[in-house]
């Protein structure tokens, strides 16, 4: 069943990606992001029949207020928010980390996220929608230099399953998308290096944003009694490793 999805973060990466699946498939998309040339260029590219785009920061309440209120009748009704927008910044350890930075994460990751889903409830209910927040592996499994990005993905995961609980009855879906190593523009924002993001993904064989797309597309197409709460995946060239001991 084709709809209207509300995507924030498409100006790259997995949101951009996802934009792509979903419109190729017959929905419509609005489309977010602080650059709108990117933006633009993705309405040419897909059709603005299609896909609308709004550019502004997802840190800025009354810039999301504005956009939701002036969705055109073609893009009012929206089915599913894709709560993608988001980022990491930075590698130090908590010790030597940048408190604006951290603040940064949490602005995007956290406030901005709960900020646009309270906006858009009314709407998800009313349409018995769905929403699907990326969240990331790091919600689970602790890295060193992941401090506050893994404690904002993990605010996502535990988020959408309270919203699952909130919403019983509604109709209205929730899923968590827990994705390992994609090659994206993430690394080259949080290191402000190229060189250290192809250093990261280069012969990882990473996942792309498009087999992203296409889980996120997956999951939207299930059948409405169908809920997937959450779906963690990584590439194979990616697992886990042990405990640190410091001795002494
Ligand atoms: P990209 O950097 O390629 O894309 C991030 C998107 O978020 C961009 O469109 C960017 O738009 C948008 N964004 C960031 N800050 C803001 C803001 N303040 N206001 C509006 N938009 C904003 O990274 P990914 O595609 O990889 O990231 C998408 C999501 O996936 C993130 O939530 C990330 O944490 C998550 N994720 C990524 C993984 C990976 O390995 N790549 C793994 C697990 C999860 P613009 O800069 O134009 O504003
Ligand atoms: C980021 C996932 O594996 O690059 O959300 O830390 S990973």
């Amino acid at each position: 069943m084709a709809g209207t999805a509300l995507i924030t973060g498409a100006t790259a990466g997995i949101g951009a990606a996802s934009a792509r699946r979903f419109v190729a498939a017959g929905w419509k998309a609005i489309v977010t992001g602080r650059r709108a040339e990117r933006l633009d260029a993705l309405v040419e590219e897909l059709g603005a029949d299609r896909v609308h785009a709004i550019s502004f920061d997802m840190r800025d309440e009354a810039a999301i207020d504005a956009a939701l209120a002036a969705l055109p009748p073609g893009f009012a009704d929206v089915d599913l928010l894709i709560n993608n927008a988001g980022l990491a910044l930075g590698t130090a350890p908590a010790q030597q980390a940048d408190l604006d930075q951290w603040r940064q994460m949490i602005d995007t990751n956290v406030t901005s996220l709960v900020t646009i889903t309270h906006k858009l409830l009314p709407r998800l209910i009313e349409r018995r929608g769905a929403i699907i927040n990326i969240s990331s592996v790091a919600a689970t499994y602790p890295y060193a230099g992941g401090n506050v990005y893994g404690g904002t993905k993990a605010f996502v995961s535990q988020f959408s399953l309270g919203l699952r609980s909130d919403l019983h009855g509604t109709g209205v879906r929730v899923t968590s998308i827990e994705p390992g190593m994609v090659e994206t523009e993430f690394t080259l924002v949080r290191t402000g290096s190229q060189a250290a993001s192809d250093a990261l993904y280069g012969s990882a064989n990473p996942m792309t944003a498009e087999d992203i797309a296409e889980t996120l597309f997956w999951v939207a197409s299930q059948p409405p009694h169908l809920n997937l709460n959450r779906i963690e995946l990584m590439p194979v060239t990616q697992s886990f490793a042990g405990f640190q001991v410091a001795r002494e």
